[in-house]
């Protein structure tokens, strides 16, 4: 299997986020989690680790405002520029009302206008870790689509799927299983799995009014789960998009028996809506010991995650999402990506 990697993503390292309560920790979406999955990818025989290609940005402004793009691409130099208190970390303490906000110029209401949390901190290397994770998607999507692979996966790092049209979010900037499914979209249909513990609000977002790409996410129920406002199960897709999207909230405690025979339901979806592509947000979070999450997946259970969505047949791009129990990333992967090799 073709794994598409870049070492880009080590320039994008914040030194802390803030959690609930204004506490700062240590940023838990790190460069580690990439070094405990290319060491499991390079133990196995199967698989092949390559560098992404560059797209340029015309796949990623399909999907993402440009000015958006603007802001993550200038971003740290004007925040250096404007002399901070502590430089460390560009993150904003205002954000835009729930109304139609005007795009203030100075970079702090920029940020505040562009960035749905304190989990999208941006430093010097964050725009090009951004760019590059989006090429490896892209890179995958092209890897089946164009080069004949059953499957590809797309070591994205950073992650993708809480990152809208025009905003960064839950350490995600640039949405890169949405810039592959859109890529994808020009050749057939495209059928969108989240399986990250967190709802994929980014994907939901960018797909809601289009009916090309099913968009279906499976994760902890966002009345006590970040990211709160989005991902309940009656929000179905609008306009001509409407019945292309489905959301299944979970409990937490969840455990691999009620995991999959949601997940069943979820394929049923996919196969009645019979796509040519199926793209995986693949988030680990989902794992029993993962510090961020509530839900209780075991690698067995992953695995079996990974079975399941290869009955569907498709041609499949797998997109590295969240996961923080870094220790066990590597043996879930390896899981995972093991039965749709
Ligand atoms: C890609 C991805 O998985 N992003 C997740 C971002 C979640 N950030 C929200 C953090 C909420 C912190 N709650 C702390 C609970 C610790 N027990
Ligand atoms: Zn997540």
């Amino acid at each position: 299997m073709k794994v598409f990697y870049s070492e880009a993503h080590r320039g994008h390292y914040p030194p802390f986020e803030i959690f609930d309560g204004g506490f700062r920790t240590p940023y838990l979406e790190n460069p580690d989690r990439m070094d405990q999955i290319l060491s499991a990818l390079r133990k196995v025989k199967w698989t092949k680790i390559i560098q992404p290609t560059d797209f340029g940005l015309a796949p990623i402004t399909a999907v993402h405002d440009k000015k958006y793009l603007d802001f993550l691409a200038s971003a740290w130099t004007e925040w250096l520029a404007t002399d901070p208190q502590d430089p460390s970390t560009l993150i904003p303490a205002t954000f835009a009302l729930r109304r139609e906000p005007a795009i203030p110029k100075s970079i702090l209401g920029r940020a505040g206008y562009y960035m749905m949390d304190l989990s999208a901190c941006i430093v010097e290397g964050t725009y090009q870790a951004a760019l590059s994770s989006a090429n490896c998607a892209l890179s995958a999507a092209q890897a089946v689509a164009e080069k004949g692979e059953r499957s590809a996966f797309a070591l994205c790092r950073p992650p993708g799927h809480h990152a809208g049209k025009d905003y960064a979010g839950g350490y995600c900037f640039i949405n890169n299983a949405s810039v592959a499914a859109n890529w994808l979209s020009s050749k057939g249909s495209v059928a969108v799995l989240d399986m990250d513990y967190h709802a994929g609000n980014g994907t939901q977002d960018i797909f809601y009014e289009r009916d090309d790409v099913f968009t279906v996410s499976i994760h902890a129920d966002p009345d006590f789960e970040y990211p709160n406002f989005i991902g309940f199960s009656d929000e179905r897709g609008r306009g001509r998009g409407f019945g292309f999207h489905q959301n299944f909230p979970l409990p937490k405690g969840t455990d691999d028996k009620l995991y999959l025979s949601t997940l069943d339901r979820a394929i049923d979806l996919i196969r009645n809506f019979n796509p040519a592509y199926l793209v995986v947000s693949a988030g680990m979070d989902i794992y029993a010991d993962d510090p961020l999450g509530t839900i209780k997946v075991t690698t067995d259970g992953i695995g079996e995650i990974g079975k399941r969505l290869a009955s569907l047949d498709l041609p499949t791009v797998v997109v590295m999402e969240g996961g923080y129990a870094n220790q066990a990333l590597g043996r879930n992967i390896l899981a995972f990506l093991g039965e749709l090799k």
